[in-house]
């Protein structure tokens, strides 16, 4: 074997082990604290809690995400990928305060073990804090579950301990041990009648159905109330009233033969702490408290290190905000990377909807009904289950994949772990399928499907999204190209732009110094090898191929017909499945365009389609397909020249869709706002175009776009301002700010030019503008937001949001 090959090999060897260190993590993002494997059917975990101060509290037990909970905030404030974090919750209705740790404890060969804790404390110190918490483990798939501790019909004491095994997994032990000053609630009502069972820990193992272990907590709580019936029955004269709530609202202390889930259950009167250890047998290290008390500050202190160094505090900013502005950083940060979840199921898709305006397409029958729509889809069916590692845009609201939102999150997971960028990367591309197209939002499973109303969860095969999978590959390739120049620094590698930029020729300063360069690279097996560089691009290259080549072929539009006058008769593009009032797949739902008909062309989506091109290309030079590479760029030529013949408006002198009269004559929609902005978002234009001018006029209107909380969706002057669900009428979106901002920093302020001066001030203000905003408004409110108001500049709709809202972070550091 060649020495190339073998070091290859061995490699590829160390980076199978370094995945280990994501075989665990927060992967069911939608529970407040939910540990499971990256494996599709295997152990899952989730902590549960509720108040004992009274008997209502029962019902107001927390477990999934949801905003109804109307929690002060809960967010991961520390987190990296390879080793844990620290999450703190706020739950003033419970009067807590609940912080879990969680830390990765590397070592023998089933992906190691791990450690968590739970601490609470009152969030007012002078009013009681009565919380009980039940922490669960429910199996999933083959192996099982036995419970070692003697049982007691009255509950234990010491620690709770359960062995296990899965074919993963292999053998494993899970101990709960509990921390050295609990208080437990001894005195209150008829607390004579139930001394034996105070003071102790209860549990309760049941045996449920397969696949159902998502559905823990209603299992857990039947098993509960059953239990609190019986115990609270003698108790029904007035005269002598309910016993404590504490006493009676307990696990039955009962294990059923066979089961599959169990639960562990703590009650608490002021301050907790317990610890949960996982021990992978053949790891052969005993966990124990002091590993935790240890690491977890150890942990946190080489988090706020390496955040320093990965997303320094900008110069231009006072110092005495340094502090609250980090915080809030390292908090959306660590929410977005805390927010990954592993997702495994069946999907819904639909082979035959159609609506009539895409017709002439694969598509066979118009039956059913759209999202606006009531009526159920006759074509639907169920998919084969897929697997899918992905960051979520909400963990309340959104707790699952959405295929446009992903690239702009991996634009932020990749300055962190690029590793880790690439896992989840790979998992979207396996999505892929054989005629090239991915599902736009990834509902896996029936917890998954729980959380979506009937009428969104079929997908349909041609419908897209906003190929932002490209901008990721785009970002891996520049970090690639950072990390080569910063080993062996020359003058003209340091004058590429890699980004989003108009190519090698353009004098353009690199956004990432040598020093984050290496930093990225850092731990990074793909960025410290070349040749695994190499064959990662080279094994993504095909699908993704395909995947471009789906795009071009179901989204083309009509460009001969309606008397329409173009330099090229093929680069015209039209997003299929919009509705009436939707176009859904463009992303921005109820943004105004025209009425729908077959001869539409969208300019973001040929915009979209021209950075998808250059990426290929791209990607295509730098594996050395050099005739794909030409033809890449023939044809992005080709759409950057019908981008300007048929979306741009002289009149107006704004960038339109385009659309067709009654009279079959091909006319242009234009309404300001985002959709007018997108040759200009993906660095499209030249620095040169006299058009540069008039966007950078519409942008820094505040009669339009230009507000003190970032740029509007919509112009405040438009009919539709605000009208309607103002979803896309109006408010301030982070993600599209930040393409924005991009745009500037790394081309238009970046290059001489007769706007570069504007483009600059421009920058500057709106950075400030949009940093300051969203970290107002987290102070104010302890969330991150998904979008923010035109007007007030107020956080609205979902929250926490930290999805492509998180890019704040990466705006405040200037990393685009
Ligand atoms: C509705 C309701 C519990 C809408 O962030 C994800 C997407 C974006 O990709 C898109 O651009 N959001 C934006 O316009 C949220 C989409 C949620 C759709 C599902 C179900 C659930 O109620």
């Amino acid at each position: 074997m060649k020495l190339a090959n073998q070091l290859l090999l061995l490699s590829l060897a160390k980076l199978v082990f370094s995945n280990d260190t994501l075989l665990w993590g927060p992967y069911r993002p939608n529970l407040y604290f939910g540990l499971r494997p990256r494996i599709p059917q295997s152990l899952m975990t989730g902590l549960m809690w509720f108040g004992t101060h009274d008997y209502q509290s029962i019902t107001r037990t927390r477990h999934a995400c949801d905003q109804g909970d109307h929690l002060d905030s809960y967010t991961w404030t520390a987190y990296d990928p390879r080793q844990g974090g620290v999450q703190v919750i706020r739950d003033s209705a419970n009067n807590v305060k609940i912080t879990t740790e969680f830390l990765k404890v590397a070592g023998g060969e089933h992906g190691g073990s791990w450690a968590a804790r739970v601490r609470g404390e009152p969030i007012a110190r002078d009013l009681p804090s009565r919380v009980s918490t039940i922490f669960y483990f429910g199996l999933e798939g083959l192996g099982g579950l036995e419970m070692e501790t003697d049982e007691d019909e009255n509950g234990i004491t010491g620690e709770f301990k359960l062995s296990g095994s899965s074919p993963q997994l292999d053998d494993f032990v899970i101990r709960v041990v509990d921390g050295p000053n609990n208080t437990m609630v001894t005195d209150g009502p008829h607390a004579e009648a139930f001394g034996e069972r105070i003071g102790k820990t209860h549990f309760v193992g049941q045996s449920i159905p397969a696949g159902n272990v998502w559905q823990a907590k209603d299992f857990i709580l039947k098993a509960l109330i059953d239990r609190a019936r019986e115990a609270v029955a003698p108790y029904q004269d007035p005269a002598t009233g309910p016993p404590d709530p504490s006493y009676v609202l307990q696990l039955p202390d009962e294990v059923y033969t066979g089961s599959n889930l169990f639960a562990v259950q703590k009650l608490f009167d002021g301050p907790f702490q317990f610890d949960v250890f996982f021990e992978s047998g053949s790891s052969k290290q005993k966990l124990s408290s002091s590993i935790l008390d240890q690491g977890i500050p150890a942990l946190v202190a080489s988090y706020d290190e390496r955040f320093r160094s990965v997303f320094p505090y900008p110069s231009d900013y006072a110092k005495e905000k340094e502090q609250s502005l980090e915080a809030f950083s390292k908090a959306s940060t660590s929410n977005l990377m805390g927010g990954v979840g592993y997702f495994y199921g069946t999907s819904i898709i639909n082979r035959k909807f159609s609506y009539e305006w895409d017709e002439d397409e694969d598509a066979t029958s118009n039956t059913g009904q759209d999202e606006d729509g009531q009526e159920v889809q006759p074509g639907a069916r169920l998919t084969e289950p897929k697997a899918l590692l992905t960051a979520t845009p909400s963990r309340s609201f959104f707790p699952r994949g959405f295929y446009w939102d992903e690239g702009f999150h991996l634009l932020h997971i990749g300055r962190w772990d690029n590793d880790f960028s690439l896992e989840i990367l790979k998992d979207w591309i396996a999505l892929i399928d054989e005629d090239g197209w991915v599902a736009r939002e990834q509902i896996l499973g029936e917890e998954a499907r729980s959380k979506v109303p009937q009428e969104f969860q079929t997908q349909v095969p041609n419908y897209a999204n906003p190929p932002t999978l490209a901008m990721a590959v785009t970002a891996f390739i520049s970090r690639l190209k950072a990390t080569t120049d910063s080993r062996a620094p020359s003058a003209q590698d340091l004058g590429l732009d890699l980004g989003m930029g108009l190519g090698a020729d353009s004098q353009v300063p690199l956004a990432t110094g040598p020093s984050s360069a290496s930093e990225a690279a850092a731990g990074s097996q793909y960025l410290e090898s070349s040749e695994l560089a190499l064959s990662f691009l080279k094994s993504i290259y095909k699908p993704l191929k395909r995947h471009y080549d789906w795009f071009r072929r179901t989204q083309r539009g009509q460009i001969k017909q309606y008397g329409r006058i173009a330099r090229s008769r093929t680069e015209g593009y039209r997003w299929r499945g919009r509705s009436e009032l939707h176009v859904l797949t463009s992303g921005m739902d109820d943004y105004p365009r025209g009425p729908p008909h077959a001869g539409e062309l969208h300019l973001d989506l040929i915009s979209w389609m021209a950075f998808f091109t250059r990426t290929m290309k791209e990607i295509a030079g730098y594996i050395g397909e050099t005739d794909d590479e030409i033809s890449f760029g023939e044809i992005e030529k080709a759409i950057l020249g019908n981008i300007d013949d048929l979306h741009w408006n002289e009149q107006e002198k704004m960038y339109c869709d385009v659309n067709v009269s009654n009279e079959d004559e091909s006319y242009h929609v234009c309404h300001k706002g985002y959709l007018s902005l997108f040759p200009f978002f993906l660095s499209l234009l030249p620095s040169d175009s006299p058009r540069l001018g008039y966007i950078l006029d519409l942008l820094r209107d505040p009669e339009h776009l230009w507000s003190p909380y970032g740029i509007r969706s919509l112009s405040a002057s438009h009919p539709e301002f605000g009208q309607g669900e103002n979803y896309w009428k109006g408010p301030i979106w982070v993600q599209m700010n930040y393409l924005i901002l991009s745009a500037l920093h790394k081309t238009y302020a970046a290059q001489p030019g007769p706007y570069q001066a504007r483009a600059k001030e421009i920058y500057a203000a709106l950075r400030k503008n949009v940093v300051d905003n969203v970290h107002k408004e987290y102070q104010r409110t302890g969330y991150v937001w998904e979008q923010y108001d035109a007007i007030t500049g107020e956080g609205k709709r979902s929250h926490p949001f930290t999805g492509w809202t998180s890019l704040t972070t990466l705006i405040l550091a200037e990393k685009y």
